[in-house]
């Protein structure tokens, strides 16, 4: 049998190795293809059939796997693989660890690993230096600062790539042939709960809310998954000064010797810290004289017209992890202002007489409105359209506190209504998306997708005031009053400008 502790480099002995790689999905298919291309032995398994992941099977198979089960009858129990248990089970991260598969293996003392553990394990190859590591986690606001990070690695002429849970696996970005000087990671916290020997050179986990008990299981379950970031970092553990929690996470992490704890706020940075002053990202962390001064990285306008204090935040985080990797202080400037916030996702479209208006169409569930909601307080929330069949009980009740008020838009929004009839019968809801006794809904149907954003802006207006934020985040589908969230979000900006100018 191979011992495991051995394969710690895509040039270790991997063939023969029994693996069962669990889920067919993104990370699956990344998973096998490179057990496959090392000579593992290794049997897939999928809950679900499919056309995609049929496809994907049929792939697998072509290359070399030694068997595809799809379908749920394939994970009820652990697979054996030649008559003979795994040796190691590789998992997708939506999987639970109580998955009657994982648990079945947990029970047999098989080790279950991530892709992230595996990808760790291969990214020394002979002949190619491998990427350095910077890894973040965090409840929100991950996607942008993995962008804003690997802008900046760009920047500074690094050959460098976000990957992980922000969509392209870590293992596709290892064996791509041209290599990586950097790989700014984002990791999500089912990743983190399945990586055992990652030791990047920074770390950060950027603020921590309540997410993902389901899976986890509790609360604390799901911290001590974040806090995995920060084991065996080598040269930064960046925490979020004002979260207690991450530093504390920092503290009690076995961290390789002479890795330093730096923090980063969106006030006056303190020593070890990234901060602002007056309007300027400074750095008293990274340089020599940092006990009596700071230097400038960049000033807030660089990252747009409007910063929310969340995107200064991010801007720290991504700075104080590119800082530890040796970028220069010109390069963190010119990656801030190179980088390009994803369209229709948390997008500032104005900041007039005090009112911060917001564009989120790409929150089309409640998942994604929530971490958008989160950002801000109070907020006057545009919301509604398709549902899709979701429940809007908990994002009511997470958020109730938050809600001034809620525009509703959407043919039929009346189960985001009744939820925020139950959970926040105080909240004032308003707009075109009301549905009123008598009236039919072709009438509204007939609205175009402007006019209904017009309406909805003019409702918002008439709430909003100063220190107010009005998010048009709708947890739903825009396809009954809008061609796409695009169209819906552009529809939002024009709406706004033209209210305000
Ligand atoms: N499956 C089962 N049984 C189960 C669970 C899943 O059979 O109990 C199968 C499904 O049929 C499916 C496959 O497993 O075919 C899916 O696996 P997966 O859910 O782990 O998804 P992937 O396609 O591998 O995508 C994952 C991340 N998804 C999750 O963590 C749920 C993606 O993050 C990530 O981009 C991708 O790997 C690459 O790293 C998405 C996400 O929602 C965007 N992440 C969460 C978040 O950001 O909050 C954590």
């Amino acid at each position: 049998m191979t011992n495991l502790d051995e394969l710690t480099s895509w040039d270790a002995d991997w063939k023969g190795l029994r693996v069962l790689v669990t889920g067919l999905g993104v990370t699956g298919f990344s998973v096998a293809d490179t057990l496959i291309e090392l000579g593992a032995k290794v049997v897939v398994v999928d809950g679900q059939t499919s056309e995609i992941l049929e496809q994907r099977a049929d792939t697998l198979k072509i290359v070399g796997a030694h068997a595809v089960y799809l379908g749920p009858e394939h994970i009820e129990s652990l697979t054996e693989i030649d008559g003979a248990l795994p040796d190691v089970v590789v998992t997708s991260p939506g999987w639970n660890p109580r998955h009657p598969v994982l648990d079945a293996a947990t029970q047999a003392g098989i080790p279950i690993w991530g892709d992230v553990e595996l990808a760790w394990r291969v990214r020394e190859r002979a002949g190619r230096k491998p990427a350095e590591w910077l890894v973040l986690t965090g409840t929100n606001g991950k996607t942008t600062t993995v962008e804003m990070t690997a802008s900046i690695l760009r920047a500074a002429d690094l050959r460098a790539i976000a990957v992980g849970n922000v969509g392209t696996p870590i293992l596709d970005a290892i064996r791509e042939p041209n290599g990586y000087d950097v790989f700014a990671i984002e990791l999500s916290s089912f990743q983190l709960h399945y990586t055992h020997s990652m030791s990047p050179l920074a770390s950060v986990v950027l603020n921590l809310a309540e997410d993902h008990v389901d899976w986890h299981g509790s609360l604390e379950e799901y911290f001590a998954a974040k806090a995995k970031i920060y084991e065996r970092t080598r040269v930064a553990a960046i925490y979020n000064v004002e979260q207690r929690e991450t530093e504390k996470m920092v503290e009690e992490a076995d961290v390789v010797d002479g890795c330093r704890a730096i923090g980063f706020t969106t006030n006056v940075p303190g020593l070890s810290m990234l901060g602002i002053v007056d309007g300027l990202l400074v750095d008293r962390a990274y340089i020599e004289e940092r006990r009596s001064s700071a230097a400038e990285l960049a000033s807030l306008s660089d990252l747009g017209d409007v910063v929310p204090q969340h995107t200064a935040a991010n801007a720290l985080a991504a700075a104080a992890l590119c800082r530890a990797a040796g970028v220069s202080v010109a390069a963190v400037k010119q990656g801030l202002i190179d980088f390009e916030p994803g369209e229709h996702r948390i997008q500032v479209v104005a900041n007039k007489e005090g009112v911060l208006w917001v564009n989120d169409s790409k929150a089309t569930n409640p998942h994604a409105a929530s971490a958008s909601l989160s950002a801000f307080k109070p907020v006057v929330w545009i919301a509604g359209g398709l549902p899709k069949g979701v429940e809007y009980d908990e994002i009511v009740q997470q958020h109730a506190q938050r809600l001034k008020a809620v525009v509703l838009i959407g043919a039929d929004s009346s189960k985001l209504a009744e939820s925020l009839a139950r959970h926040a019968p105080d909240v004032p809801v308003i707009g075109p998306g009301v549905q009123e006794t008598g009236t039919e809904t072709t009438t509204r149907e007939a609205l175009s997708g402007e006019d209904v954003m017009k309406q909805a802006v003019a409702a918002a207006a008439s709430v909003a005031r100063e220190g107010d934020t009005v998010l048009m985040a709708p947890a739903a589908a825009s396809m009954d009053q809008f061609q796409s969230y695009a169209h819906r979000g552009n529809a939002f900006i024009q709406a706004v400008q033209d209210l305000l100018n």
